[in-house]
C-alpha cells in the first residue's frame, strides 16, 4: 500500500459525479476540483467559477485529465466468509436441478455450515480476503459481510470475528451483519421453532454483547423462516439494539419486505417477488430496496424485481454482489452493475448510485457515498469520462486509481 498523497491535496480537472439532492439523480460538474485533508474531503467546486476556486498556495495539485471521479464503490450485501466451495452445484443446476431442490437434498447452504464449522478463523479470513481484491481491483472502498454460514454460536462468532479481520488485512471499511436465521442447521432438522429460539436467547445476545455485528438480517423464505419465526429475531435484534434487513421475496411473496418495513429496517434484499403493498411499505418506512442480479443470473429466475413500482414510490435501489459460494459467486461489482442495467432495466447512472450513495444509504453510513465537503474521502478515478462506460462492456475494469482515507490504495498513481 504506498501512499503517493501528502495530507492536503487536490485533484483538478476531473468530471465530478455529484448527487446534487438526496433522492434526485446523479449530477456532474465537468471541470471540477476536489480537495482532500486528512482524509475527507475538503471542498468539491467548478475550476471554471472564479478565481476562489484555485488551490491555496501549498497545496499539491494532481491533474486528473478529464477523468470521472466517483465516490468508492460500496458492495452492501455479501456472504464474503465461508469454507469449502460448491462448484459441484453449479454443474447440477446447469443440469436442469433447482436450487430449491439442492437445499432440500442436503446441499446448498448447509453444506457450506460444514464446511465453515471446519475452517479456522484465520483460513476464512485469508480465503476472503483474496476474495475481496477482486472487489478492490474495481474501486470497493467499503464491503458489507454476513454470518450465516455458522448456524451455532461458536461458528457465527468465529464468522463475525473472521470478517471484522479483513479490515486489518485490506484497505476496506468492513460492516458486519449477523445472519443466525439463515438455514435450519442438520442438528434442528424439522424443529425450526426451536432453532430461532437459540438464535434469539444464545446467538444473538452474544454476538451483540461482543459488539461483532453492525446489523441483523435473515432469510424467510419457504426453504427458510417464516415471517412469524423473522419477526421473533428482530425483536430479539431490537432488544440489542442492533438495526435489521432481510432477505425478502426472493423465490417466492412470503410478506418479508414489509415485516421488515415494520421494524424500521434498513433494506429489504432480492425482492423479485415484492408485491404494491411491499413497495408502500417500504416506501413509508424508509427501508432501501437491495437488488442482487447475480443471484437472479445464477438461478435463471424470470420474475423481475419491480424497478418501476420502486422508483414511483422513492424508494432508493442499491446494489451489490451478494457474493456466496451458492447463488451468486460473483466477484465483480461493475459485472453486477452491468446485470442491474441489462436484467432489470437500470440506467447506468441508476447503477452507480445504487453502489454508492444508495448502497452507503442501505447501510446507514452517512459519512459516504456521496463527493461533498465533509465525506470520507473514498474515491475512484476511472480511464474515462462517462459513467456508461463502467458498465458497457462486461469484463472491462476501467478502473484507474483508488483513494481511500485520503490516501491512494489502488491502481495507478496520478
Ligand atoms: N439468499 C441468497 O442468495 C444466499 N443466501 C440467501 O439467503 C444464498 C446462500 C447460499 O446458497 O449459500
Ligand atoms: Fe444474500
Amino acid at each position: 500500500m504506498s501512499s503517493s498523497f501528502p495530507l492536503r491535496y487536490r485533484l483538478a480537472n476531473a468530471r465530478l459525479a455529484v448527487t446534487p439532492s438526496d433522492h434526485g439523480g446523479m449530477g456532474f460538474i465537468d471541470n471540477g476540483f476536489l480537495e482532500v485533508d486528512n482524509g475527507f474531503i475538503s471542498a468539491v467546486g467548478d475550476s471554471s467559477q472564479g478565481s476562489a476556486n484555485k488551490a491555496d498556495e501549498g497545496v499539491k495539485v494532481f491533474d486528473c485529465q478529464g477523468r470521472l471521479i466517483t465516490p468508492g464503490l460500496i458492495d452492501c450485501h455479501t456472504h464474503l466468509i465461508y469454507g469449502g466451495a460448491r462448484e459441484g452445484e453449479f454443474e447440477q443446476r446447469l443440469q436442469g436441478v433447482s436450487y430449491e431442490t439442492i437445499a432440500r437434498q442436503g446441499g446448498g447452504i448447509n453444506a457450506t455450515v460444514s464446511a465453515t464449522r471446519q475452517t479456522d478463523e484465520d483460513a476464512l479470513a485469508q480465503a476472503a480476503a483474496g476474495r475481496i481484491d477482486h472487489l478492490l481491483a474495481e474501486g470497493v472502498t467499503t464491503v458489507e459481510i454476513k454470518s450465516g454460514y455458522g448456524l451455532d454460536t461458536q461458528t457465527e462468532v468465529k464468522m463475525l470475528r473472521a470478517a471484522r479481520k479483513i479490515a486489518d488485512m485490506r484497505p476496506v471499511d468492513v460492516q458486519t451483519t449477523f445472519l443466525g436465521a439463515h438455514a435450519v442447521p442438520p442438528e434442528y432438522a424439522g424443529r425450526s421453532d426451536e432453532y430461532i429460539e437459540y438464535v434469539c436467547t444464545d446467538m444473538l445476545p452474544k454476538v451483540a454483547e461482543q459488539k461483532l455485528a453492525d446489523a441483523v438480517d435473515g432469510f424467510c423464505e419457504g426453504i427458510a423462516f417464516s415471517c412469524d419465526q423473522i419477526a421473533r429475531v428482530f425483536h430479539s435484534a431490537t432488544a440489542c439494539n442492533l438495526p435489521v434487513k432481510l432477505h425478502a421475496e426472493q423465490l417466492s411473496n412470503l410478506g418479508g419486505a414489509a415485516l421488515v418495513a415494520r421494524f424500521g429496517g434498513m433494506s429489504a434484499d432480492h425482492i423479485e417477488y415484492l408485491d404494491q403493498a411491499g413497495v408502500e411499505a417500504m416506501a413509508k418506512a424508509g427501508t432501501l430496496a437491495v437488488l442482487l442480479p447475480g443471484a437472479f443470473y445464477y438461478l435463471g429466475e424470470v420474475q423481475k424485481p419491480p424497478v418501476q413500482a420502486l422508483r414511483d414510490a422513492g424508494v432508493p435501489i442499491a446494489v451489490a454482489t451478494d457474493h456466496n459460494p451458492g447463488s451468486s459467486p460473483v466477484l465483480s461489482l461493475l459485472a453486477t452493475m452491468n446485470m442491474a442495467c441489462v436484467l432489470f432495466g437500470l440506467t447506468p447512472e441508476e447503477a452507480l448510485l445504487a453502489v454508492t450513495r444508495n448502497a452507503a444509504k442501505a447501510l446507514r453510513l452517512n459519512d459516504r457515498g456521496i463527493l461533498a465537503a465533509g465525506k470520507k474521502a473514498d474515491i475512484v478515478i476511472w480511464r474515462s469520462a462517462a459513467v456508461v462506460d463502467l458498465v458497457y462492456a462486461l469484463g472491462r475494469n476501467l478502473c484507474h486509481s483508488v483513494i481511500r482515507n485520503g490516501e491512494h490504495v489502488g491502481g495507478a498513481e496520478l
